[in-house]
C-alpha cells in the first residue's frame, strides 16, 4: 500500500514551516519539508521529525490523572473535571477570587484551540493572579509597542527579504528558528541579503551560530546594549543623519535624552569601542534600506524595554519604519488588532500584592508568583492551574517555585507530560495534541515577514475518550462561571468557528473553504507601508520618548555612572539555545536529545585559568539563589567575563516521568536565575547577565 499524504503547518515554533507527512493509518511513515509551501519553500529543522516522536510517545498522557498516596492513577474525565471545579470554588469562597492563580505556557500560543479558549478560563477565574510565559520572554516588546505605536501587538517586524542590513542584537535565528519574526528558512534568507550586497551584523555576548554566518559580530557585555543603543541614536542625531518621518512627536525629548550618551562614554561599559559603533551608525543610515532587530537577549535583560523602545526609535529617526526593507507591520488575513480598543488602558489597573508590580496586559510578571504563593495574607495564592507550561524550569528561581507549589492547597496543570512542573499538581488533564489538533497561526501569521496564511486539518483523530485543550479549557470556564447550572450539559464549541468568521470579515475577505483547501498555505504578498493610518495612538503619531518608557532614564544615568562592584559573583550568566531544544519540553525525544552532551558551560580560556579550571572540568556553578554543576567546555566564542548555559534541562528532580529526557537530564539554568531581579519598567524576568561565580569541583 502506498502512503497517505498530509500537509500541515509545524507548530514546534514560531517559523511555522510546511511539513509533508506520509502516512499510512495511524502510523507516521516520514516528515519531511514542505516544497510546495510558498513560504518555507521545503525548509524544516529536525524537531520537525520529532512530532512522530511526541505523537508515539509511551510517556505522554492520555487520561485524566490524579496524585494519591499510592501514586498516579488514572481516573476519568467526569471525575477529573468535578473535582477540579469543587476544589477550585471551594477554595475561592473561602479565600476569594485572587487565591487561584494561572500560568499559561509558550505552546498556549502555538495551539490555536489552546489560544482561543484560555482567555475564558482567566476571565471565568475572576482573579488577578494571572502569569504567563510573555513576562519571562517578549514582554518589552509589547511594553514599548504599546507606548509608541499605540497597542502591544503592534509589534514592527524587520522585513529581512529586502533590507541590505540587517543588525541583529540579542538574537540566534540560526538555533531558534527566529522570533517575533516569522521566518522560516531563515539561513537562506540570510545568505539572500549578502548575496544582494547588503550586509549583517550581529551584536552578542557569544560568537553565536548566527554571528558566524555574518559579515561582522561585536562582543557586548550582557545587559549593556541600552548604553549602545543610546550612543548610537546620540550619532545620528549628532552627524544629522536622521530622517525623521512627519508623524512622530517628542523628537526633541528623544534628542536630548541620548545627547550626553556619545559612543566614548558607552565604550568600556559595553565592550564595544567607539569608533565601532560609528562605523555601525554610518553603514546603516548609509544602507538603501536598514532594520535594527533586538530579541531575547535584549528583552529578558535589566533593560528589555529600554532596549526594545531604543530599537524603535533607531528605526524610525534612520527612516527605516514602515520601508521594504526596514521595520514593518504585518497585515495578516485574521487582524487582532481589527477591534482594539484606543486608548489601550491595560496597565497598571492593579498590582501584585507582595511587591506591588504593576499589571500589563492582564498579567502579572511571572517572577512574583513564588511570592504570591509563599507570602501569608489576604489574596495569597492557595490554588493554581498551570497550562502549557513548566514554570519550574522556565522561570527564575526554580527552587524557590517548586517549595512553593508544594504548599499550594491544590493545584491542576493541563498538560501532555509528568515533568517537573505537573509533579506538584493533584490532577493532571492531558489534551490530544501536535498532529491531532487543527491549527492556525493566529500569533505568527501576524508576525511574519510576509504576509501569509493557512488552516492545518488535524492529521490523525484523536484518541477515543481524549479532549481537546478547548474541550477541557471551556468545560472549565462553564463549571466555574457563576451561571453554572449543574443539570444542563456543556456542549464545547470548537473555537476555530470564529477563525473561519473573522477571516471572511478580515481585511483580504478570504473564503474560508478555499483558504482550508489550499493545504500548502496562501502568501499574501510581502508587507505594505501602512502608516500613520495603521497606529493605534491617539494622535495617529509614533510617540518617539514616551513617559512610561522615558521613566527608565534615571535608573540607566544610574548604572552608567556606578563603578563595577568588587562581587565575589564575578562572571554573568547568559543563555543559549540549541536548534535541537525546545525551551524544556522536548528532551524526550531520542532522535532530537542523542549525541554530544549539550548541557555544558561556556566559558572564555582565559577566565577558566585565573580560576584554575582545566578542559571538560566539571564545576560548580553559583548565584545568589542556587547552584548546579556542570561540565565546561572552554571556548574563546564566549566573551571575557561572561558564562552560557542552555535553559529547559534539569530532569534530574524526582517524579517526573520523562524516561529518555531524565537520562540526559542536565540541570536547571532557571536554579540560578533570580527572581528578585528584574526588568524594573516592564516587570520582565532577567536571564542575560546573572551575576555568578564557577569553582571547580
Ligand atoms: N534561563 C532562561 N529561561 C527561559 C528562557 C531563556 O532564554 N533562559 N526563555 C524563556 C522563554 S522565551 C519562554 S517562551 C519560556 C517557556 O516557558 P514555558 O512555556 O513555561 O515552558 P516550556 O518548556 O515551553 O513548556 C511547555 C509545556 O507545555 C506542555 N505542552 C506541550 N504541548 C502541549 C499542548 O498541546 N497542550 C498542553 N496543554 N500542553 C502542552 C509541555 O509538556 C510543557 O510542560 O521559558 C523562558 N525561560
Ligand atoms: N531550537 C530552539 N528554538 C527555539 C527555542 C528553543 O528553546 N530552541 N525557543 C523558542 C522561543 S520560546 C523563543 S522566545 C525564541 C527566542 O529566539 P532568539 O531571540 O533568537 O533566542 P536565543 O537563541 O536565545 O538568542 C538570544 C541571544 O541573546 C544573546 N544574549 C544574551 N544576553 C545578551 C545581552 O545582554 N545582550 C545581547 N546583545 N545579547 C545577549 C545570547 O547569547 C543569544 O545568542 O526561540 C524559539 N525557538
Ligand atoms: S524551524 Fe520551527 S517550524 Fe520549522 S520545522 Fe523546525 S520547529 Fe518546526
Ligand atoms: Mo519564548
Amino acid at each position: 500500500m502506498s502512503p497517505n499524504v498530509h500537509y500541515r503547518a509545524c507548530n514546534l515554533c514560531e517559523a511555522i514551516c510546511g511539513l509533508e507527512i506520509k502516512y499510512l493509518d495511524n502510523e507516521v511513515i516520514s516528515i519531511a519539508g514542505d516544497k510546495n509551501d510558498p513560504f518555507s519553500r521545503g525548509h524544516i529543522c529536525p524537531k520537525a521529525v520529532a512530532l512522530k516522536d511526541i505523537y508515539e510517545d509511551p510517556d505522554r498522557l492520555k487520561f485524566p490523572m490524579k496524585r494519591t498516596a499510592d501514586g498516579w492513577q488514572q481516573i476519568s474525565w467526569q471525575e477529573a473535571f468535578d473535582e477540579v471545579a469543587t476544589r477550585l470554588k471551594a477554595i475561592q469562597q473561602t479565600h476569594g477570587h485572587h487565591a487561584v492563580a494561572m500560568y499559561a505556557g509558550n505552546p498556549s500560543v502555538h495551539n490555536s484551540g489552546t489560544y482561543l479558549t484560555g482567555t475564558g478560563l482567566m476571565r471565568a477565574l475572576k482573579t488577578k493572579n494571572i502569569f504567563s510565559a510573555t513576562s519571562a520572554d517578549q514582554l518589552p516588546h509589547h511594553f514599548a509597542a504599546w507606548a509608541m505605536f499605540g497597542h502591544p501587538f503592534m509589534l514592527p517586524i524587520p522585513d529581512i527579504d529586502r533590507t541590505d542590513y540587517w543588525l541583529i542584537m540579542g538574537a540566534n535565528p540560526i538555533a531558534s528558528n527566529g522570533s517575533l519574526m516569522t521566518a522560516p528558512d531563515v539561513a537562506n534568507r540570510l545568505k539572500a541579503i549578502q548575496e544582494r550586497g547588503g550586509k549583517v551584523v550581529v551584536i552578542d555576548p557569544r560568537f553565536t551560530e548566527t554571528a558566524a554566518k555574518a559579515d561582522a559580530h561585536h562582543f557586548i557585555r550582557p545587559g549593556t546594549d541600552v548604553f549602545l543603543l543610546l550612543a548610537m541614536l546620540q550619532v545620528v542625531f549628532e552627524e544629522k543623519l536622521d530622517k525623521v518621518p512627519a508623524y512622530v512627536t517628542g523628537l526633541e525629548e528623544l534628542k536630548s535624552i541620548v545627547s550626553d550618551f556619545k559612543p566614548e562614554r558607552v565604550a568600556e561599559k559595553t565592550g564595544i569601542a567607539a569608533n565601532t559603533i560609528r562605523q555601525i551608525v554610518h553603514d546603516f543610515t548609509a544602507a538603501s534600506a536598514a532594520v535594527a532587530y533586538g530579541r531575547i537577549g535584549l528583552s529578558t535583560q535589566a533593560f528589555g524595554g529600554a532596549c526594545q523602545w531604543l530599537v524603535n526609535a533607531f528605526n524610525v529617526i534612520t527612516a527605516n519604519i514602515d520601508k521594504p526593507g526596514g521595520a514593518m507591520f504585518t497585515q495578516p488575513a485574521l487582524d487582532i488588532l481589527a477591534t482594539a480598543k484606543v486608548p489601550y488602558d491595560k496597565y497598571n489597573r492593579y498590582q501584585s500584592r507582595v511587591r506591588g508590580l504593576p499589571e500589563f496586559m492582564g498579567e502579572l510578571p511571572v517572577s512574583a508568583l513564588a511570592e504570591e504563593i509563599l507570602t501569608d495574607g489576604d489574596d495569597q495564592i492557595k490554588a493554581l492551574i498551570t497550562s502549557c507550561g513548566n514554570p519550574i524550569l522556565s522561570t527564575p528561581n526554580g527552587r524557590q517555585l517548586d517549595a512553593a507549589f508544594e504548599k499550594l492547597d491544590f493545584m491542576v496543570s493541563i498538560d501532555i507530560y509528568l515533568n517537573e512542573t505537573t509533579r506538584h499538581a493533584h490532577l493532571i488533564l492531558p489534551p490530544a495534541t501536535g498532529l491531532e489538533v487543527a491549527h492556525y497561526d493566529l500569533t505568527f501569521n501576524t508576525l511574519a515577514i510576509r504576509n501569509v496564511t493557512r488552516f492545518s486539518e488535524p492529521l490523525f483523530q484523536k484518541a477515543e475518550n481524549a479532549k481537546y485543550d478547548w474541550e477541557i479549557l471551556q468545560e472549565l470556564t462553564a463549571r466555574l462561571s457563576q451561571n453554572y447550572d449543574p443539570n444542563s450539559a456543556i456542549v464545547p464549541q470548537d473555537p476555530h468557528q470564529k477563525v473561519a468568521m473573522a477571516v471572511s470579515a478580515g481585511p483580504y475577505k478570504m473564503d474560508w473553504e478555499q483558504l482550508r483547501q489550499q493545504q500548502h498555505g496562501i502568501d499574501l504578498g510581502p508587507l505594505r507601508p501602512c502608516l500613520p493610518q495603521r497606529l493605534l495612538t491617539n494622535n495617529k503619531k509614533i510617540c518617539l520618548s514616551p513617559q512610561q518608557l522615558s521613566s527608565d532614564m534615571p535608573r540607566i544615568q544610574n548604572l552608567i555612572k556606578a563603578t563595577h562592584a568588587d562581587s565575589q559573583f564575578n562572571l554573568l550568566l547568559i543563555n543559549r539555545r540549541h536548534l535541537r531544544d525546545n525551551n524544556s519540553w522536548m528532551h524526550n525525544s531520542e532522535r532530537l536529545i542523542k549525541g554530544r552532551n549539550r548541557f555544558t558551560l561556556l566559558m572564555h580560556p582565559d577566565d577558566a585559568i585565573a580560576r584554575n579550571i582545566n578542559i571538560d572540568e566539571r564545576v560548580r556553578v553559583r548565584s545568589r539563589v542556587g547552584e548546579l554543576n556542570v561540565f565546561v567546555e572552554l571556548s574563546e566564542k564566549v566573551m571575557r567575563g561572561v558564562v552560557s548555559l542552555p535553559h529547559g534541562y534539569g530532569h534530574n528532580r524526582a517524579g517526573i516521568k520523562l524516561r529518555i529526557a531524565q537520562a540526559h537530564a542536565g540541570e536547571s539554568a532557571n536554579d540560578l536565575t533570580d527572581d528578585s531581579v528584574l526588568d524594573e519598567l516592564t516587570g520582565n524576568a532577567v536571564f542575560g547577565g546573572v551575576p555568578v561565580t564557577v569553582e571547580s569541583v
